[in-house]
């Protein structure tokens, strides 16, 4: 609601032509073009019959059901330079709590152990990046640039500097088979749904560790369990979970082998999210392509 407001107030500066309206103030449903949503209303065209487009307030687009999207409505996503900064440090705090055993020293604090754990150079790690996209590549090379050996793998084939790119399912295995940190940066679709699983954890190098960063349903936690129990996992941090929040009994809560944080990795800025919603919709009235917008039929 405050960044509602403070966007409101915005475009009756810099673009009083369109009347920004603040749910529930929605007025007459019938004069709204343009949705701005992270969750969209109840049946969003049979409300709002005249819209043209819908607006993402985050990255992802999966909160909507993109089957029910009739073809002239168009979908964006945001591509906010906020969201990307965030993910850069969020990425780079949980690489390295993985990297340096942050898991171990954490749990060992609390039982008051003091135990020491072999450690490598980042040289020597080897980060699997799952989503080569806007955000997966700028982790990449942010990684890249701490010393890390990086690759990633992505539906087409990326090129990028000091990442060696896999792509597709046949490069999957080989892309596994070079990872002892796996993050996940998926988008999520029918395609990614359920990726993190048994079957992915065990093409990883033995005690190989988990960042999901994409989203919850990406992950089958009971299979995460299982690989940090029989060892082929040592560790994981996780942003994001099915269900958010947890229910209290969740065996993630005090597992001493899992960092959990409360799906913050990055979030769309006031400031800079407005200018890109600004411009998009700018370039939408003058008939220029937008930034970021969704392939409905792709799922992202
Ligand atoms: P992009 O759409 O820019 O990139 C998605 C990447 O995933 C692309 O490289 C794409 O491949 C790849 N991909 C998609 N489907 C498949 C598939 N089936 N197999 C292999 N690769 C696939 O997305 P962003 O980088 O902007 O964002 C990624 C996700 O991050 C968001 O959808 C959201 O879920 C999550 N996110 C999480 C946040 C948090 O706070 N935890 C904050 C912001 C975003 P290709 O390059 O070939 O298209
Ligand atoms: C996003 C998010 O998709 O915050 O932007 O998860």
């Amino acid at each position: 609601m405050e960044r509602g407001r403070h966007w409101q107030q915005r475009f009756a500066v810099e673009e009083p032509e369109i009347a920004f309206r603040v749910w529930p103030e929605e007025g007459d449903p019938l004069e709204v073009e343009y949705l701005v949503a992270w969750q969209p209303p109840e049946d969003p065209f049979q409300r709002y019959p005249n819209l043209r487009v819908v607006f993402s307030i985050g990255a992802g687009v999966d909160q909507f059901d993109l089957a029910s999207f009739p073809g002239h409505v168009r979908l964006v996503r945001m591509l906010d330079p906020g969201i990307l900064q965030g993910m850069r440090e969020y990425a780079t705090l949980a690489v390295l709590a993985l990297h340096r055993d942050l898991p171990h020293y954490m749990a060992a604090q609390r039982e008051a152990r003091w135990q020491a754990l072999p450690s490598l150079p980042a040289q020597r790690r080897r980060v699997g990046i799952m989503g080569l996209g806007n955000l997966g590549a700028a982790v990449a090379e942010t990684l890249g640039n701490l010393g890390f050996m990086v690759s990633g793998w992505s539906r087409s084939r990326r090129e990028i500097r000091a990442v060696e790119c896999f792509a597709g399912d046949e490069e999957l295995g080989a892309f596994l088979a070079n990872t002892d940190i796996l993050v996940c940066l998926l988008p999520l679709t029918e395609a990614t749904r359920g990726i993190l699983c048994r079957d992915v954890f065990s093409q990883l190098s033995r005690g190989a560790r988990l960042l999901n960063i994409g989203r919850g349903a990406h992950l089958n936690e009971t299979d995460l369990l299982a690989a940090l129990d029989d060892g082929q996992l040592s560790a994981a941090m996780l942003d994001v979970l099915e269900k958010e929040p947890p229910s209290d009994d969740h065996p993630f809560w005090r597992h001493p082998r899992i960092l959990l944080t409360p799906h913050v990795a990055a979030a769309t800025q006031v400031d800079t999210g407005c200018d890109v919603l600004l411009d998009n919709l700018r370039r939408y009235r003058a008939g220029l392509p937008m930034y970021g917008e969704v392939n409905v039929s792709a799922g992202y």
